[in-house]
């Protein structure tokens, strides 16, 4: 096991709105920095005053960190498009062709398709991976690993989403007027949301969450659960990201908040899902959001 350099970026962020970025040197081997990492993801800290923080926003090999800064520095406003996928053989090639306008790089996580999903992404250029079959959370997690830009656009493939809503999304952050900014069918709108009593219950549910957001971070968001958002690359990294299904909306906002990162919504229609059937059963998975909230709002980082 050979001993390289690693440099770790810190960010320190104080009352003022300035941020002091320090990077440290270190000898280290590879099953070090393995271990390191781990640690660090629960090591993200915040101090009693809400605005004082740091938080360790990427460790890379030297040669890396050297090599790639030019290219970094370019690759800094590229969009990665990042679209999850469980059986979206129907909508899935559109939704590709509808966000390569946008995109930089296009990759689809997909979740073990038994259909022609992959197959489909494969030819019309999009860089393929696996999930680890635990769900739409993970699967995000996971995907992260592979993203080489500056901005990662979350979409989801059944046709719910705009892709030509994505500059909508990225501007403000091209701008440097927010690190993350979700899409918001409470402004934008919603065919998916209204009309039977699954729709209420659901919209119930994830309007109390928003309020409870809200309330804790004294921001004045209209929802905290849509798939389709826009967010810096390296704050997502920052954020630690832990939640498996789709409880993961509502952990990204509440980290970003939480860690002190300028958090935006842009209005964004959300259209019916086109072809097949929803994944996410809220009657199997409500308590997970009722805890996931406590958690991220009141004890864990
Ligand atoms: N990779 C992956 N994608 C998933 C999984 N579950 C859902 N998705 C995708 O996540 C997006 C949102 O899921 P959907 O079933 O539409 O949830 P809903 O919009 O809340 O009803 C869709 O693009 C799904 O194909 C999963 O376990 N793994
Ligand atoms: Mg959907």
């Amino acid at each position: 096991m050979s001993a390289s350099g690693f440099t770790f970026t810190f960010k320190f962020r104080a009352a003022s709105p300035k941020s002091v970025i320090i990077s440290i040197f270190v000898q280290i081997d590879q099953y070090s920095l393995t271990c390191l990492k781990r640690i660090c993801s629960l090591f993200s800290w915040q101090g009693r005053e809400r605005r004082t923080h740091y938080s360790i926003i990427y460790m890379k090999s030297t040669d890396e960190f050297n090599t790639d800064r030019k290219e970094r520095r370019s690759s800094s406003r590229k969009i990665t498009v990042i679209i999850p996928t469980l059986n979206e053989e129907a909508t899935i090639g559109g939704i590709i062709e509808r966000s390569l306008p946008y995109a930089d790089e296009i990759m689809v996580v997909d979740g073990h398709s038994s259909d022609r999903t992959r197959e489909i992404a494969r030819n019309m250029g999009a860089k393929v991976i696996l999930d680890n079959k635990k769900g739409k959370g993970e699967a995000i997690r996971h995907s992260l690993a592979y993203v080489t830009h500056g901005i990662v656009v979350f979409i989801d493939a059944d046709g719910s989403h705009n892709p030509e809503d994505i500059p909508k999304l990225a501007e403000p952050i091209l701008r440097d007027e927010a690190d993350h900014v979700s899409g918001s069918r409470l402004i934008g709108g919603s065919s998916e949301l209204h009309g039977g009593f699954d729709e209420c219950f659901r919209l119930m549910g994830s309007s109390f969450i928003t309020a409870c957001i809200n309330w804790k971070f004294n921001v004045r968001l209209s929802e905290s659960q849509n798939g389709f958002r826009a967010i810096r690359t390296d704050v997502i990294h920052a954020l630690g990201l832990r939640e498996d299904i789709t409880t993961i909306e509502q952990e990204m906002i509440i980290k970003t908040l939480k860690k002190g990162f300028r958090m935006a919504e842009v209005p964004s229609h959300e259209h019916k899902r086109v072809a097949g059937y929803s994944k996410i059963s809220l009657r199997k998975v409500w308590f997970r959001y009722v805890y996931a909230l406590a958690k991220y709002l009141f004890l864990s980082n």
